[in-house]
């Protein structure tokens, strides 16, 4: 299961780039991932026109991390404008914070998607400390779905064994970032993330395919299809 971070470059022309990558993969992928630096540039309205109507999973990464009242605000701006998920951070606790959020996006059927770890280095600083609180905080908050590292699979394999089989867990960290098609799903997963392996690319959708069958491969292998 793969979904595309649209990640436009900075000096690229925002709307055609993520129009141009949408309907060449939207047929191949299950959702799509839009981050700060498309909607800074274009905001949540144009983006959301171009999506229009797609029945996959639509998430808009803002990585929320503020008080309850006004990540409901935002949330409820990527939903008027046709997101079905958004992302937050867990480590803004649940009082006055992740209460509102999530029970903002039950009542707007908004996905819920929070970052209990990173993909990058860092994250074991301070973030992966806490990899079970934030583990229970998203089952307390019924949230959709986690954030977890395809590029450390003990910590990956860690969050499937602390959420649980009733929550999603979305990898990002494969291609650019190092880790491999089809791992993080071998270790729990049930989405990979990859952006620039394919959207930075010449032939998106010849590298999109790669991709797709990479993961299979690997799947069937740690399966043991193979
Ligand atoms: P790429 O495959 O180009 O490295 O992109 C990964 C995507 O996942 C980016 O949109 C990035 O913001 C996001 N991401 C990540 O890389 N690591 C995380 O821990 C959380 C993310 O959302």
């Amino acid at each position: 299961m793969l979904i595309v971070a649209l990640d436009p470059p900075y000096d690229a022309d925002v709307l055609k780039w993520i129009e141009y990558r949408y309907n060449l993969l939207k047929p191949y992928v299950q959702g799509f991932k839009i981050g700060l630096p498309a909607i800074l540039e274009v905001g949540f309205k144009a983006i959301g026109k171009i999506l229009k109507n797609y029945e996959g999973l639509l998430i808009a990464d803002l990585k929320l991390a503020d008080i309850g009242d006004i990540m409901c605000i935002s949330a409820e701006r990527a939903w008027i404008h046709g997101f079905n998920a958004i992302i937050a951070h867990t480590f803004v606790g649940y009082e006055q914070a992740l209460d509102k959020l999530s029970k903002l996006c039950r009542e707007r059927m908004l996905k819920l998607i929070l970052v209990v770890s990173m993909s990058h280095k860092g994250s074991a600083e301070f973030i992966d400390r806490h990899v079970e609180e934030f583990s229970e905080l998203a089952r307390k908050v019924g949230a959709w779905g986690v954030v977890a590292p395809a590029t450390r699979p003990n910590v990956l394999k860690r969050i499937r064994a602390f959420v649980g089989n009733n929550i999603k867990i979305l990898a990002p960290g494969i291609g650019a970032q190092g880790a491999k098609p089809g791992t993080a799903i071998c270790n729990g997963a049930d989405y990979e993330i990859v952006g620039r392996a394919i959207t930075h690319t010449e032939n998106v959708l010849e590298n999109a395919f790669k991709i797709i069958e990479q993961q299979k491969e690997e799947v069937a292998k740690c399966r043991g299809l193979q």
